[in-house]
């Protein structure tokens, strides 16, 4: 009768194995690609950095974006990381993209800006897509990459308090295990609520370098100080490893301040900031169009300054967030 039982049992754990492996087989095959350059780095326990696409979908215009996009995926090959930036294309998550692929998303006008809550949707629709921080720190984690670089981060949006408008990107830092490097968050966003909404995340906040000063993305000050700062890549490495050895199921961000040279342009894009709000709220612009239309609005306002220092920033994040992935790598040896 027990044998009977056992045997019984044997037979249905077996059929729930297979039928787990077939929906892994399924589910990865169905939903991701991951590039054979990253998969073999990934495998073989070198430094991958993420990259997110919104930036290119949304954040810039062609042709810029794709020289950007290029540009950022050779500073993170210089620097002895592997490049994975991420996108959607035709219904399927792509972990590291080819340049063809890099050259349909910057071109393409219609593709979806895709966080954590466009996801479903968009697979299921087969549609192609630009993943923002959110979306991108899922697909990083589900491929077990660590670190993420990218331009600035979104946040809680000024007047958040009434409207609500507070980036998915903050819970997702508080709920996926991804650090992500970036100048801080840019000062179309209230900053001082953005720190705040991260602490109540959990989410670990350090600045990079001999300041504790939170940057403000085009200016290396925002007047607001970040909980903690780490002198150099090894110590953010040291950070990251905590975070991970320990499991918390939070995100760490690192926040590196512009190079000086950068920081000069801060002032004239300020006043640039300050039109562009005043604009989006008179014309109503509201949820996910906003940070685009703000990013828009500024560059033309600037004649093309504030395009030439995201890119410079971008940059800057891209040789130190890959510098803490090689660190990483190393010490999780
Ligand atoms: N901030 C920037 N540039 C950007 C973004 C934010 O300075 O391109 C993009 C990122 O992809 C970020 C997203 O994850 O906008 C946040 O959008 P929202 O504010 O709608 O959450
Ligand atoms: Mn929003």
């Amino acid at each position: 009768m027990i044998r009977k039982m056992t045997y019984r049992l044997g037979r249905h754990m077996s059929a729930v194995a297979s039928r787990t492996i077939q929906v892994r087989r399924f589910l990865h095959g169905a939903y991701f690609r991951i590039q054979p350059s990253v998969q073999e780095a990934l495998m073989e326990g070198r430094p991958v950095v993420a990259l997110e696409s919104t930036i290119i979908t949304h954040g810039m215009a062609y042709p810029q974006n794709l020289s950007m996009a290029r540009e950022v995926e050779e500073i993170v090959t210089t620097n002895g990381a592997v490049p994975a930036t991420v996108g959607i294309l035709r219904g399927r998550i792509h972990i590291g993209l080819t340049d063809e692929e890099l050259q349909f998303l910057a071109g393409s006008k219609n593709v979806v800006k895709v966080s954590r809550r466009d996801l479903p949707y968009v697979l299921s629709q087969g549609l192609s897509g630009g993943t923002t921080v959110s979306g991108t720190m899922i697909a990083a984690h589900k491929a077990g990459i660590p670190v993420f670089v990218t331009g600035g981060i979104g946040g809680v949006h000024r007047g958040g308090e009434n409207t609500l408008d507070v980036s998915a990107d903050l819970t997702e830092l508080g709920r996926t295990p991804v650090a992500v490097v970036s100048a801080g968050v840019k000062s179309i966003l209230d900053i001082g609520k953005t720190l705040e909404y991260l602490e109540t995340q959990g989410v670990c906040v350090a600045a990079f370098g001999e300041s504790r000063e939170f940057p403000a993305f085009f200016s290396r000050q925002s007047g607001f100080q970040a909980p903690y700062h780490v002198h150099n890549e090894q110590e953010a490495a040291e950070l990251i490893a905590s975070s991970l050895g320990l499991g918390l199921s939070s995100g760490v961000l690192i926040a590196v301040p512009c190079p000086h040279e950068q920081a000069a342009s801060g002032q004239v894009i300020e006043e640039a900031i300050q039109q562009a709000l005043s604009e989006a709220r008179s014309k109503g612009i509201t949820g996910k169009e906003v940070t685009p239309f703000l990013l828009q609005k500024i560059n033309e306002l600037t004649n093309g300054k504030s395009l030439d220092s995201n890119i410079a920033v971008i940059q800057n994040n891209t040789r130190v967030g890959s510098c803490i992935a090689v660190a990483l790598s190393k010490l999780r040896k």
